[in-house]
C-alpha cells in the first residue's frame, strides 16, 4: 500500500499537562484549562483513531508546557525523521523528548543542525514538494539547513514568507488532498501556493484554516459553519473537533500530532 501526503498509518501525540496553562500565547486570552484541554485532546485522538490512525500517545510532560502541540519539535518524512529546532527557547528541549519515540518507527532520527530554528507549524508537506514558511519561530539558516535533510528524502524544500502576524505558516493554510490547499486570504495573498487549487477560506472564520487532511475525513475545528459547508458542498468528509483551549495557547489541529506511515524496513 502506498500512502500519499495525507494518508498515514501512524500518529504520536502527547497528552496535555496542568502546565499547559503556563503554554506560550501572543495575546492577553485566559490560561486553558487543563481538564478541558484534556477532553478535547481525547476527543482529537479518538478521531484520528476512528480515521484508521494507529495513535502512539505520549504521557504529559510538565516541564514544557507547550508539548501538547507536538508536530512543532520534529518532521516525520518518507524516510527518516527530523529532530528540529524549535524557535521558542523554553520549546528548543522539546526535540529531545522526541528521539526514542521516534525510533521505535523511523530507523533514520536525524538532527537538524545547530545554527538556525525551525518549528513543524511551519512546515506544510505535499506529494511533490515540501513548503517551509519563515516566521517568527522558523528562520532562513534553520530552513537552509532542512534542505539536504528534505532534499535527500526525495521531495524540494521551497521557501516561502508566512505574513508576520501569523504565528505558523499552517497555522491559516493546510492541505485537503493532492492538489488542493485551504487558506486564508492573507496567505493566499502572497502568491506561494503557485498552480495548486486553492479553496479560500470564508471571512471571519480564519481560526478554521488549520484544518488537516487524515485520510479520508478533514478534520475541522469546531464553530466554523461557513467552512463546513464550503467544504461539504466540495465533497469532503469532515469531522469537527473542539479546540477551544488549544486555541487559547495559539494552537490548533495540526499540532497535537505526528501524522506518519513508517518505512518499510
Ligand atoms: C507556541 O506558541 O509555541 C504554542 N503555544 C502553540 C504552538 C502551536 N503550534 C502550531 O501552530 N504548529
Amino acid at each position: 500500500m502506498t500512502f500519499s501526503s495525507y494518508q498515514f498509518s501512524h500518529a504520536l501525540t502527547r497528552k496535555p499537562g496542568r502546565s499547559v496553562a503556563k503554554g506560550l500565547r501572543d495575546g492577553g486570552t485566559a490560561d486553558p484549562d487543563p481538564n478541558i484541554f484534556e477532553i478535547e485532546h481525547a476527543a482529537y485522538v479518538a478521531a484520528l483513531k476512528e480515521a484508521g490512525v494507529a495513535v502512539a500517545e505520549l504521557p504529559p510532560d510538565e516541564g514544557f508546557p507547550d508539548s501538547v502541540f507536538i508536530e512543532d519539535p520534529a518532521l516525520c518524512l518518507r524516510r527518516a525523521a527530523i529532530l528540529l529546532r524549535p524557535g521558542a527557547p523554553t520549546r528548543l528541549g522539546e526535540r529531545e523528548t522526541l528521539r526514542d519515540s521516534l525510533r521505535r518507527f523511523y530507523p533514520k532520527v536525524l538532527d537538524l543542525p545547530e545554527g538556525g530554528f525551525v518549528d513543524g507549524g511551519d512546515i506544510l508537506t505535499t506529494e511533490r514538494e515540501v513548503l517551509i514558511g519563515l516566521s517568527a519561530r522558523t528562520n532562513e539558516a534553520g530552513a537552509e539547513a532542512l534542505r539536504p535533510l528534505v532534499e535527500a528524502d526525495g521531495r524540494p524544500l521551497r521557501l516561502v514568507n508566512t505574513p508576520p502576524e501569523i504565528l505558523h505558516f499552517k497555522t491559516e493554510c493546510g492541505l485537503l488532498d493532492e492538489k488542493t490547499i485551504f487558506a486564508t486570504e492573507a496567505i493566499l495573498a502572497s502568491g506561494c501556493f503557485g498552480d495548486y487549487e486553492t479553496i479560500a477560506c470564508p471571512e471571519g472564520e480564519e481560526a478554521a484554516a488549520n484544518l488537516i487532511r487524515v485520510n479520508d475525513q478533514v478534520f475541522l475545528s469546531k464553530g466554523h459553519p461557513k467552512t463546513a459547508e464550503l467544504l461539504q458542498d466540495r465533497g469532503y468528509q469532515i469531522t469537527e473537533l473542539a479546540t477551544s483551549q488549544a486555541a487559547r495557547v495559539d494552537g490548533g489541529l495540526s499540532c497535537m500530532s505526528l501524522r506518519f506511515t513508517p518505512p518499510k524496513p
